[in-house]
């Protein structure tokens, strides 16, 4: 299962956050339609509303899925700001595989990839996590600062914010970084693939 809040705050448009996540698995879901791609898993998606109010959604959705649903979520895969504008790339570790999933796709694109620390609890994953759901995500960035040892590695600005728009007015389809989302929207493609079709 893979998942991105749909809504805003209400200081902007969101595009970024999480505008991204949101067209991320979009893209998904329509390369599997349109390829006529059959994964021998059932791939579930889903656009949560109210993540920015508290997590509210994805709450109600678990909070209501009789434990026979629960049980059919091998994974759960969390999208929230895949294309910051000065973007880092970092992947969720609290799950082993579903983190090699994504470290091992960069690796093979000669990106290197950091922990995601900053997040915990703090999106829709944490709704899966608190029922034993296995949880994994891409995240590019948000208020933090780009390190001079990061902005080495991955380019962009070091001294900046990931996204200096986090939550402003400003978070406009100027606030993308298109290689970001590229890079990201393909190791998405690729991970519930692999997740969803394995050999
Ligand atoms: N996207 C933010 C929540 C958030 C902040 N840092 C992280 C790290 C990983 C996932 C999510 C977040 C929001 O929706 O406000
Ligand atoms: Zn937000
Ligand atoms: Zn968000």
């Amino acid at each position: 299962m893979a998942g991105a809040h749909l809504d805003s705050v209400s200081a902007g448009p969101g595009i970024n956050d999480n505008g991204s996540g949101s067209a991320a698995i979009l893209e998904t879901v329509l390369a599997v339609s349109r390829e006529g791609l059959k994964p021998t898993q059932h791939l579930r998606f889903a656009w949560w509303g109210a993540e920015e109010l508290g997590i509210l959604g994805s709450r109600h959705y678990v909070n209501r899925l009789p434990s026979t649903e629960r049980s059919k979520i091998d994974a759960y895969l969390n999208f929230d700001m895949v294309g910051s504008p000065n973007p880092g790339y970092f992947v969720y570790d609290d799950d082993r595989r579903l983190e090699a999933v994504f470290k091992d796709w960069f690796a093979a694109k000669g990106v290197s990839t950091e922990i995601e620390t900053e997040g915990d609890g703090r999106s829709d994953h944490a709704s899966f996590q608190r029922v034993g759901i296995p949880v994994g995500g891409l995240f590019t960035g948000a208020g933090r600062t780009k390190t001079a040892a990061q902005a080495q590695k991955w380019g962009g600005t070091a001294g900046q914010a990931f996204d200096r728009c986090y939550h402003r007015s400003c978070d406009t389809t100027a606030n993308i970084n298109d290689t970001g989302l590229d890079r990201n929207s393909d190791a998405i493609a690729h991970a519930i693939w692999t997740l969803g079709a394995p050999s």
